[in-house]
């Protein structure tokens, strides 16, 4: 059985979370204190003391790009959630690149914001991650479908990771509001009715 270290408010453990449950891979979810008291001894699977890590029979595997390759390649073809090859893979990819990138800086942001003294936020800095935030949101907004999902029928890894980075953005209170982004907002709210996406949202117990 895989375990799935890290909480649910991280949007990558939640990308490998929606993934496994698309692919139909069994896992068990296990929470890391890594800012408290998990510390010292989360270094033993990770020595970057950050989640997400799936242990695995290969060991515990770090970054969620090698895990969801792991994933992807354990996995019998009918179950990937890549498209094999050509444009397609890569457009997927690109997809998957841009929401991971804005993820990285959402997470950049909440560190500024929330876990940082206030006497030493620097404001210029805030200012710039959410300019990178709104411009990579845009451009999301403006490849994201009028319906149905980024995999056409059904949703595929853009979705997984689309999802994860919105919801996630949806937890931080400058960037709650959805108005600016109808279709991302759309598509988050139609994922809430798959239990692969819904199980693992932020807010459910
Ligand atoms: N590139 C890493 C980023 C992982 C990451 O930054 N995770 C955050 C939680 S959202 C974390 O563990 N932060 C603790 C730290 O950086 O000290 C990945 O994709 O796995």
């Amino acid at each position: 059985m895989l375990t799935l270290y890290g909480g649910k408010r991280s949007p990558f453990v939640r990308r490998v979370a929606i993934w496994m449950a698309l692919q139909g891979t069994p896992y068990t979810r296990e929470v890391a204190d890594i800012f408290g008291a998990d510390f010292e001894s989360f270094s033993a699977r990770n020595p970057l003391v950050r989640v997400p890590v799936l242990t695995t029979p290969h060991g515990d595997l770090i970054e969620t790009a090698a895990i969801i390759d792991y994933l992807e390649t354990s996995a019998a073809p009918d179950q990937r959630l890549l498209p094999a090859a050509g444009a397609e893979r890569v457009a997927c990819l690109q997809v998957i690149a841009l929401a991971n990138a804005i993820a990285e800086k959402g997470v950049a942001y909440v560190y500024e914001t929330e876990r940082r003294p206030a006497e030493l936020v620097w404001q210029a800095w805030v200012e710039r991650l959410a300019t990178q935030l709104r411009q990579g949101l845009a451009s999301l907004e403006a490849q994201a479908p009028e319906s149905g999902w980024f995999g056409g029928d059904a949703p595929n890894g853009a979705d997984a990771a689309v999802v994860a980075t919105v919801d996630f953005l949806g937890t931080i209170a400058d960037f709650s509001d959805a108005t600016g982004r109808p279709r991302l907002d759309a598509l988050a709210r139609r994922s809430l009715d798959i239990p692969a996406f819904a199980a693992s949202h932020p807010t459910a117990s």
